[in-house]
């Protein structure tokens, strides 16, 4: 065991607070991990009010990146001294798995949201008492963390972490769901729904696609700014008037594409509209209430042929995509530097509090 610190969620709601954890040592199969970067993603929030079963107390973080402290028995994949990405867990065993699409892992949701294993294990206590310490296979809001070497992926040792660390969860799920879910074909016209780091990296998987059109739908100026320096072509406030209206005079046939990152009913609502024939709109967002649904109009659905698809991780098998990403991101083809802010890591609340307003996108920790 070691000791480290963590950024630990005591119950639903409550803020963060930095306190040492012990940290177990790996066993058959895990990897302990010196956590040097972490993203905050928006799920993480939406965990820490307990809307998707975490087991509190718990240490939240799915996007960690460091260098690898020691392994367990079996290990083969990284040795101590590596430097590393976390991503996802998933089990290996299930078909998805076995057909290299971890992302729909069946065991997916029992894996990551509760940051406890099936047997009530976890690999975080404080003075003897457990914490949950599983959450995505990682808990990485804290020093040291233990991962499965299943989602952990090598990186080259010269590059930031703290521009890597994001790659594990909302860079590979925005790129991902234009790249691999929606398989966005060049040419093709792209609406992307938010300009968080999801909906900038969509952008960004809209541009690898060669998309043309790419219309980034999104209220906030800086954000808009943003998309267009990647790569968007348009940028649309959805507060300046009809979402359809300046839709239809940038693309008069719909878009092929439509990715969601709000969750939002009524966005997803509308979003139905704007579809071309036969496209497709990808839901990536989570919403604010469990049971939230969209409503799907049956004749419309056959006469212009549109599907809905959800969409989780971008249909992300880590191991092979994420060191494609990371080609696209040394061939200074996927500018994530753009939109990261870097706070310390002591500072989470500070960073989130500045998250929820305008003054950053996305904020990465660092120790
Ligand atoms: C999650 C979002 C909620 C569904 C599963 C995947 N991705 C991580 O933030
Ligand atoms: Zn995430």
């Amino acid at each position: 065991m070691i000791e480290a610190i963590a950024a630990v969620t005591r119950e639903a709601n409550a803020p963060f607070t930095i306190e040492p954890v012990s940290v177990a040592d790996p066993g058959p199969g895990q990897v302990r991990v010196r956590v040097e970067a972490v993203g905050i993603c928006h799920t993480d929030l939406v965990c820490a009010t307990g809307a998707l079963g975490a087991v509190f107390p718990i240490v939240l973080g799915h996007e960690g990146a460091g260098t690898v402290e020691s392994v367990g028995l079996g290990v083969g994949k990284v040795a101590p001294g590596d430097k590393v990405i976390m991503t996802f867990a998933s089990c290996g065993k299930c078909g998805p798995c076995h057909d290299h699409d971890p992302a729909y892992c069946a065991s997916f949701t029992t894996l990551n949201f509760p940051g406890v294993g099936a047997d009530g294990r976890t690999s975080l206590s404080q003075y003897g008492k457990a914490i949950s310490g599983r959450y995505f296979g990682q808990s990485s809001f804290a020093s040291y963390a233990i991962a499965e070497e299943r989602n952990i992926v090598k990186v080259p040792a010269h590059l930031d972490l703290a521009l890597l660390a994001p790659l594990g969860c909302s860079v590979q799920t925005g790129a991902g769901a234009v790249m691999r879910s929606l398989e966005a074909k060049a040419g093709s016209t792209l609406i992307v729904v938010g300009g968080g780091a999801v909906g900038l990296s969509a952008v960004l998987g809209g541009v690898l696609s060669g998309c043309g059109t790419i219309i980034l739908v999104e209220p906030q100026q800086d954000r808009r700014a943003v998309a267009l320096e990647i790569g968007a072509t348009h940028a649309i406030d959805p507060a300046a008037g009809p979402l359809a209206e300046a839709v239809r005079g940038i693309a008069p046939g719909g878009a092929n594409y439509i990715v969601d990152t709000t969750g939002n009913v009524a966005v997803l609502q509308e979003a139905v509209g704007l579809l071309a024939q036969k496209g497709k709109l990808g839901m990536i967002g989570v919403p604010g209430a469990l049971d939230a649904a969209v409503q799907m109009p049956i004749v419309p659905a056959l006469t212009v042929g549109y599907s809905i698809q959800g969409i989780c991780e971008g249909d992300s098998d880590p191991d092979t995509y994420l060191p494609e990403l990371i080609e696209y991101l040394e061939a200074g083809r996927l500018p994530v530097e753009k939109f990261i802010t870097v706070y310390p890591f002591d500072q989470i609340n500070e960073a989130i509090k500045d998250a929820h307003g305008s003054k950053c996108v996305k904020v990465v920790l660092t120790f």
